[in-house]
């Protein structure tokens, strides 16, 4: 496609056509929309987080990841089509509006490019970096068992073999320090990373047992989004902290944010609940995004109130 509107959102798309979608996307939205390369991969492909933005300087803003796991398919493919979305409901949808006249949203769409390729060229259940490792014939390190929080700890593996290895330290990946220093040097509020599957929205945290301070308040924003999503389709999710809700697992990323004050800090697993997995139908890509983006919705309305 050589506009947005031509663009095929409910398929899957390769590397280089997502990368296109952004280059159109900034060129037909130059007011709201720009490109920033917060680094560049371990096989040195651009790390590309959109901006949305009506002015201002530093503003308080949203953080959202998708494809942190390169398998996840739909996350990388709902991430479009909430991009597709943001541009089309400005100034139309009220609560959108109100959040970009004062918040930045940022979203980083393929947030773990190596690993994605792979999945189109060798290996569709690839899941982690592409980073070799020293002295094993195993390549990558799990992206989302590579932050400094709890790292190192139970639920995460010191195998370069496994598919949930850490990594020699933590942030050793650049897909992970490049983050790091991008939310470490701007106003982030909200940072909400999105995987798939099993239906769950959770928040921090899961390296420890030990309650977040803001608990309460976290566990009834995810049931009232929890309860905002299934108004669409009736689909179900279940809800609570990454420890209690899905199993133990140190060095995650929002894990990472939460002690480093943001504090509406969550994680999605998008559908479905394992009866097609990672390889989820393209006909699911639209409902999957349209109501998770009504959780979004109602995670950054709440941010931007608080
Ligand atoms: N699930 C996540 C994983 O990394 C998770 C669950 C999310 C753990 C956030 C820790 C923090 O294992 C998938 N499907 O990757
Ligand atoms: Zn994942």
């Amino acid at each position: 496609p050589r506009n947005t509107d031509n663009f095929d959102f409910s398929s899957y798309h390769n590397l280089s056509e997502i990368y296109s979608f952004h280059d159109m996307l900034v060129a037909e939205n130059p007011n709201l929309v720009s490109k920033i390369v917060i680094g560049q991969s371990y096989e040195d492909r651009p790390l590309n987080v959109l901006k949305f933005s009506t002015g201002g300087t530093n503003r308080p803003a949203i953080w959202i990841d998708t494809g942190i796991h390169s398998r996840e398919w739909v996350t990388q493919a709902s991430g479009l089509w909430f991009a597709q979305k943001i541009v089309t409901d400005f100034g139309r949808d009220p609560k959108l509006t109100a959040v970009l006249n004062q918040m930045d949203i940022f979203l980083e769409i393929v947030t773990n490019p190596d690993g994605y390729a792979f999945t189109h060229t060798n290996s569709r259940m690839w899941r982690k970096t592409r980073k070799p490792n020293p002295g094993s014939l195993c390549v990558g390190v799990d992206p989302n068992r590579n932050w400094r929080a709890g790292f190192g700890g139970p639920g995460s593996s010191g195998d370069p073999c496994s598919q949930t290895y850490r990594g020699p330290i933590a942030q050793s990946e650049s897909e992970v320090n490049s983050i790091v220093r991008f939310v470490n040097s701007h106003n982030i509020k909200a940072f909400i990373s999105i995987h798939s599957y099993s239906q769950l929205l959770m928040f921090p945290y899961g390296y420890t047992r030990t309650p977040i301070k803001d608990y309460t308040e976290l566990d009834n924003l995810a049931q009232k989004a929890v309860t905002d999503l299934a108004s669409l389709y009736g689909t179900s999710y279940k809800f609570g902290s990454i420890i209690n809700a899905i199993y133990q697992a140190s060095g995650g990323s929002i894990d990472w944010a939460y002690n480093q004050g943001i504090k509406y800090s969550y994680t999605f697993e998008l559908r479905d609940t394992g009866r097609y997995g990672f390889l989820l139908p393209a006909s699911e890509i639209i409902p999957t995004a349209q109501e998770t983006w009504l959780a979004l919705m109602t995670i950054m309305d709440h941010t931007l109130k608080n």
